[in-house]
């Protein structure tokens, strides 16, 4: 079984959500993204050189990294008629275009500014800014949508479902979008979201007492 390298909260939960939708098991290693710590022993460099999170690694000791590649081969690896996507299909590059919106425009576009201590507050204010054309996007294309693909939850809306988990930590404000604010409370009042939520509050606390001085 594939194992997903997994830090609470950030953007390997968007892959733990899919995987979760999608019906696909996978082993979870944690570990403590600021010491690069695994709960396991040894470091997260070992794994990854730029000791990020997500990484999938499998059997044959292959590794596959960058959370949008690990999202879409589990959309692909579902079981699940109503969730499997065939990469054949005009569908999937619809689902690629949206994971790639979400790795590109809202989390290395904002959080990688917003939560990242070298940035002052005013930088952090003019990436903040940026969030609303941004955010607009997303609201007009889910008029009649309950999902990013349509009515149905995809690997897609892993991605920015994790997005809303944070994005009030981040202070981006989206309470002007409807659609958005819908979507939020519609993805995280799923029972399998909620659920990892949950589960990573307590990974979060139970790893910081490990490794934090
Ligand atoms: N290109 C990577 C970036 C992922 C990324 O930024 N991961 C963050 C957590 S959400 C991380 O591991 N940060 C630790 C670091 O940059 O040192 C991907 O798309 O998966």
């Amino acid at each position: 079984m594939p194992t997903l390298f997994h830090a609470p909260f950030t953007c390997s939960l968007a892959a733990r959500f899919a995987a979760a939708e999608a019906g696909v098991e996978l082993e979870i290693e944690p570990l403590h993204l600021r010491s690069k710590n695994l709960a396991a022993g040894g470091s997260l460099y070992d794994v990854n050189p730029l000791g990020q999170v997500s990484v999938l690694s499998f059997d044959d000791g292959t590794k596959l990294t960058e959370t949008s590649a690990v999202i879409a081969w589990i959309q692909v690896q579902s079981k699940d008629n109503d969730f499997r996507i065939s990469p054949d299909s005009p569908e999937y590059f619809q689902m690629l275009r949206w994971l790639a919106f979400c790795a590109t425009e809202l989390h290395k576009g904002l959080f990688r500014v917003v939560f990242y201590k070298e940035a002052t507050d005013e930088v952090k204010d003019r990436v903040r800014a940026l969030a609303p054309l941004r955010f607009q996007i997303i609201e007009d294309h889910l008029n009649g949508r309950d999902y990013l693909l349509g009515n149905r939850f995809s690997a897609a809306d892993a991605y920015l479902t994790w997005f809303f988990v944070l994005s009030d930590h981040a202070k981006v404000d989206h309470s002007a979008f409807p659609n958005l604010n819908a979507y939020r409370a519609r993805a995280l009042s799923r029972p399998t979201i909620a659920a990892l939520i949950d589960d990573d509050r307590a990974l979060d606390r139970r790893l910081k007492e490990l490794f934090s001085a």
